[in-house]
């Protein structure tokens, strides 16, 4: 009885013994894997502004906001009315290439026509 308790005993052992080594082998060694976070982000986003001046002529602003800002006629307006009033308005939030990008062909387009216009951008 003995023997026979101490047979089952061995046998024992030698499954858990068996099972720890497949365990260990198609786990980790020790180590702990922590599973990647997805790690797409949104980009930062820019707002694009006019600010006002006294010499910029009205309906010049407006033909900028439509050719460039794709507003219509009466958004334009309304926009230019704001930053004529306020000082300075909101044209469209863009990441930050397509910002920089309007930024300067808006300033460029200002310049070449002379009106001290100016466009800049800020973090939104
Ligand atoms: N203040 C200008 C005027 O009275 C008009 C103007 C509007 C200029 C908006 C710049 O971003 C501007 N002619």
């Amino acid at each position: 009885m003995a023997l026979l308790l101490s047979e089952e005993s061995n046998r024992t052992r030698y499954n858990r013994t068996q099972m720890d080594k497949e365990e260990q082998h198609n786990s980790d060694d020790g180590l702990a894997l922590q599973e990647a976070k997805p790690k797409l982000k949104r980009p930062p986003l820019y707002k694009v502004l006019l600010l006002n001046d006294d010499y910029t002529p009205m309906d010049f602003v407006v033909l900028i906001l439509q050719d460039h800002f794709g507003m219509t006629s009466e958004q334009a307006t309304q926009v230019m009315l704001q930053v004529h009033t306020r000082g300075i308005g909101v044209c469209g939030i863009f990441t930050r290439d397509i910002a920089e990008t309007k930024v300067a062909l808006v300033n460029q387009f200002a310049r070449e026509s002379q009106h001290p216009l100016k466009c800049t951008m800020e973090e939104a």
